[in-house]
């Protein structure tokens, strides 16, 4: 085999990218090392696989190879125990290897998959897959079909033991069929990890054969929540759904052909109102409770009584015969003091223990937790608030609330997985809010979740061992069904495979990105949702001081095409051709914008932006109090020609508490006839209108002649029960100015039946600031 050799070390990663694109090598995650040769051997009708004698599961790995090729492109494929020649794909034991470890070589016409254990062989066979076009997936006879696979040498291994997935099953049921698709196409990218959480406040989804009520009270809500959270809105049916013991044996074997260890989660002692509405003794107040529709943390919690305990280790028992996982998940995030702080048991309890508050009860719950499955031979994972009041001594931390709580446990010498939520939580927004499916809120675009280096800055060698690994968790409130959880998952968990499994020193978002694009063909065989907003366009607004601007517009992938329209219609591939200078708009405007790729195909993001060009636009002022950027205000956010959305708070400037002032500098005399100041009213958000607003204006920036207008609750055309967006309008002759001074007054305290916030101090939102 001639071999050239484009990867050595990270300087080479610009090279290496090109060399892939140009040799169509696509391979997530990324291999340690390959060396790609110039040959290619293309697949004769018929071929040979070759196993070793004996060795326990290649052979079914063998005939998996064999279905995909005889099912995509019609080959004929006999399995032996025959001896390596040209035309024959060959299983060859490495007794040395690790046990993740395997070799993949293709050279004369024909391939090795070099292994020590049937897991290996399972990744060089992925990684074998992936080296043939896409289409070798189809799940049917693709017409015209070659197969051939390039020469390639490529030595492998993964970076980190634990690669995983956690898959919220409570607040949204998924069925069987669908976890065991989700488990198969983590599998290709080499995840070995399922976390299944299968127990919440919303639902309990596990049969558990000693208490029928787990599932036929418990696993049942009355409604379920619609819209966001801070909507307070729930539609009117049942929800249920749980898995049989039966199903989960189902679930657990099917993950294993594929090297995919379940680890289930029940969660203790907090989210456990469903178990509570089931078996009421569970809590201190004896109930009643009602299984839990609402999402967020709930305050009644299991009651820490040895009915309890004795209830958590007949239920582990239960859980630990179905699942053969070293680890169990027991939870431990997010409990609330409350029930306990009322609770004489409790309060007695922890004097007899000599615990000194309620962080200590939950410390010393756990711990009896953990000597529990310890001494049945498991680990216990727990999220990482079993830190606080003491860590349990054979913990595995799940550090999610950031990165801390892995780096305590480190420095204790326990084992930390690491999926902060600022990096992996693939329940948070993936683009636009407002071009997006509604979810839960944050930010976590493609890019950000690469970027994610699971080792802490200044960790030693010895103890970035105790990191064992990566996961991205999809929490599924939002998330209703099978499709959505793909959308929510691929391209992201990609992103994450490659952290776990690839060396760091090689990464590269772009060529990341490249080889995305064939990943994408894979997720079509294979019938997968997935979500290309990482393609987007972005765009930047520039005065022109001509009562018009300048708006930029700029593809995230500088290949793609941009087209847009301006006149509200949708873009189409006949649109207008963005030519990169900018456009110059002189008047209100909604523009429109997406991305093509070379075949003329629309792909990623929409753009969309009603954009309002006036006499302020542009311009740059003075806050009297800071704007807060959490709100999506940006500097000159208030006149920068884009408006505030109706219910897209990340649209608005807002300004918490505090009264707003801002003064506005026309930069020489102006005729000004009408100052418009929109506000967003929308009490659920915890934003109110101002209750009073001020528009003053002046030639001199000493004498102001102001329009006092009266707050929302004495305008006629708008009332709360139609909340939205609130013009304050003020009227002058038209006489020339330069400066404008705007004051609003805060709208006050959150009303007494607000949700979660009565009485509390409401926001201020604000955009945009028109003159005319
Ligand atoms: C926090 S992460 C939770 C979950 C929610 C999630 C939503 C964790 C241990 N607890 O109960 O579903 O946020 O992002």
């Amino acid at each position: 085999m001639r071999v050239v050799k484009v990867f050595v070390f990270a300087v080479l990663t610009c090279i290496f990218g090109l060399a892939n694109a140009q040799n169509k090598v696509n391979i997530v995650p990324e291999p340690q090392e390959m060396q790609l040769g110039s040959g290619t051997w293309a697949l004769g009708k018929k071929v040979k696989i070759n196993v070793p004698k004996g060795q326990e599961g290649v052979q079914e790995i063998a005939e998996m190879l064999k279905e995909s090729l005889e099912t995509s492109a019609g080959l004929r494929v006999s399995i032996g125990e025959g001896s390596a020649k040209k035309g024959s794909i060959s299983f060859q034991l490495r007794p040395s290897f690790a046990e993740e470890e395997y070799e993949l070589v293709v050279e004369d016409g024909q391939a090795f998959l070099r292994a020590a254990t049937a897991q290996g062989f399972f990744y060089a066979y992925q990684t074998l897959m992936q080296l043939f076009p896409a289409e070798v997936y189809s799940a049917s006879k693709v017409s015209g079909l070659k197969l051939s696979l390039p020469e390639v040498e490529i030595k492998d291994h993964p970076r980190f033991g634990y690669r995983g997935i956690m898959l919220d099953v409570a607040r949204h049921f998924m069925p069987v069929s669908f976890v065991k698709k989700y488990i198969d196409v983590l599998s290709k990218f080499k995840f070995n990890r399922l976390h299944w959480h299968l127990t919440d406040d919303q639902g309990w989804r596990i049969e558990i054969k000693k208490y029928p009520k787990l599932t036929e009270v418990g696993s049942i809500r009355k409604h379920s929540m619609v819209g966001h959270y801070s909507e307070n809105r729930f539609d009117d049916k049942p929800y249920g759904g749980f898995y049989t013991q039966e199903e989960i044996k189902e679930v657990i074997a099917y993950a294993k052909e594929r090297f995919v260890t379940i680890i289930p989660e029940i969660e203790m002692p907090g989210h456990n109102v469903a178990a509570l509405a089931s078996y009421p003794w569970l809590g201190c107040s004896g109930g009643p409770y009602e299984v839990r529709a609402r999402w967020g943390v709930a305050t009644d919690v299991l009651c820490p009584t040895e009915e309890t305990f004795t209830f958590l280790e007949n239920v582990l028992t239960e859980v630990m015969d179905l699942f053969p996982s070293e680890y169990i998940h027991i939870g431990g995030d997010e409990c609330p003091k409350d029930s306990w702080k009322a609770s004489q048991f409790c309060q007695d309890l922890m004097k007899k223990e000599g615990l000194k508050d309620e962080h200590e009860l939950q410390s010393w719950f756990i711990k009896r937790i953990d000597k529990f499955i310890t001494s049945k031979g498991r680990k216990m994972i727990g999220w990482d608030e079993i830190l606080e009041g003491g860590i349990s001594p054979n913990a595995t931390i799940m550090s999610w609330r950031g990165v801390n709580g892995g780096i305590e446990a480190v420095k204790q010498n326990h084992d930390a997985i690491m999926t902060p939520n600022s990096h992996m939580y693939l329940d948070h927004y993936q683009g636009d809010r407002a071009t997006e499916p509604l979810a839960i809120g944050g930010f976590l675009p493609l890019d950000r979740v690469y970027s994610y280096e699971p080792v802490p800055e200044g960790f030693t060698a010895e103890e970035a061992k105790h990191i064992l690994g990566v996961q991205g968790n999809v929490w599924t409130e939002y998330i209703l069904d099978g499709s959505h959880v793909e959308y929510m998952t691929f391209p992201r968990a990609l992103a994450i495979a490659e952290i776990g499994w690839s060396n760091p020193k090689a990464k590269n978002y772009a060529d990341f990105t490249a080889r995305l694009k064939k990943e994408f063909k894979v997720l079509d065989e294979l019938k997968v949702n997935y979500s290309s907003s990482h393609l987007h366009i972005d765009s930047e607004m520039k005065s022109e001081k001509t009562g018009s601007i300048r708006i930029d517009l700029k593809s995230s992938d500088p290949s793609l095409q941009i087209r847009y329209s301006t006149n509200g219609q949708d873009v189409t591939d006949q649109s207008a051709l963005y030519d990169g200078k900018g456009l110059l708009l002189s008047k209100n405007t909604v523009l429109k914008a997406a991305l093509f790729d070379a075949q003329g195909q629309a792909v990623g993001a929409k753009y969309e932006k009603a954009l309002v060009v006036n006499k302020a636009t542009g311009l740059h002022y003075s806050l009297r109090h800071p704007y807060t950027a959490h709100s999506g205000g940006s500097e000159y956010g208030l006149t920068n020609g884009i408006k505030g959305q109706q219910s897209v708070i990340g649209t608005w400037v807002g300004f918490p508490r505090e009264d707003f002032e801002m003064s506005l500098d026309l930069e020489k005399e102006t005729p000004v006839k009408e100052v418009k100041v929109s506000f967003l009213d929308e009490v659920k958000s915890w934003v109110l209108p101002p209750s009073e607003v001020e528009v003053a204006v002046s030639a001199d920036g000493k004498n102001y002649n102001m329009v006092l207008l009266d707050g929302v609750e004495n305008d006629p055309e708008h009332s709360r029960e139609t909340a939205g967006i609130f013009d304050a309008v003020a009227s002058f002759d038209n006489s020339a100015v330069r400066y404008i001074r705007v004051r609003a007054k805060n709208g006050g305290l959150l009303p007494k039946d607000h949700n979660g916030g009565a009485g509390k101090p409401s926001w201020l939102c604000v955009d945009e600031i028109e003159v005319f």
